[in-house]
């Protein structure tokens, strides 16, 4: 008996990750090397720090703690000016939908997001009244694919990691809701998210019939 849905945010609710490897790249380009698409997929569902660890390590640099703070904040401040512009046109398809029919099956919501910034995108997106909990990068010591965020997340609405099903487009996302002892549904690439119960490309594919049958 499902009571609870915990959601990822970037990729998930909303296409982020475009924006987080713009301002990635930028970085690269500044310290004199190249980040590709196929490179910003490691950063997926990871830290901001840890992302900078794999960045550097990708460029083949080493910088002093002192150094990665100053590179993490601001690549953290051109991330923020492009999802300032965002409009909630930008929330995916289906999304939106889902949540209402999940408010009307009395189906608790909740974020679970490594971001540091989510609170603020889901204002920007002004869909912040969806959710009834909201657990982000502010509230986790553990990145998954360590389960933290999505136990708290269950934790927070009162229910078991059981009656908890999770919505996740990364790899150590799914892991961690697997380690945690949830149903997850992937959103993305089967071949990518081969731990997940079941994966769907989006939510115009997954409907509140779909989560009963899980
Ligand atoms: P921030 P999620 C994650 O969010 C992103 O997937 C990942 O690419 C990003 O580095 C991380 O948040 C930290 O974000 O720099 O905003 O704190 O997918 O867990 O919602
Ligand atoms: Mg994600």
């Amino acid at each position: 008996n499902i009571k609870g849905c915990i959601f990822d945010l970037d990729g998930v609710v909303v296409d982020t990750a475009k924006y987080h490897f713009l301002a990635w790249k930028k970085l690269g380009q500044e310290l004199g090397f190249d980040f590709t698409e196929q490179d910003n997929e490691r950063l997926k569902g990871v830290s901001r720090m840890r992302s900078l660890d794999i960045l550097l390590e990708i460029g083949g640099l080493s910088l002093t703690e002192e150094e990665k703070v100053a590179a993490a904040t601001k690549k953290n401040e051109w991330y923020l000016e492009y999802i300032k512009q965002m409009k909630p046109e930008e929330i995916l398809p289906g999304v939106l939908d889902f949540f209402k029919s999940l408010k009307e099956a009395g189906i608790k919501i909740a974020l679970g997001s490594a971001s540091k910034n989510a609170v603020l995108i889901l204002n920007i997106l002004d869909i912040k009244g969806y959710f009834d909990v909201i657990v982000d990068g502010n509230s986790v010591s553990k990145a998954k694919p360590d389960p933290e965020v999505f136990l708290q997340g269950a934790e927070k609405l009162g229910l078991t990691a059981e009656e908890c099903v999770v919505f996740e487009d990364a790899e150590a996302g799914v892991e961690a809701a697997k380690n945690g002892g949830m149903r997850c549904v992937g959103i993305g690439e089967p071949a990518v998210l081969s731990k997940a119960d079941v994966v769907v490309d989006g939510f115009n594919a997954f409907t509140i019939e779909n989560l009963k049958q899980l």
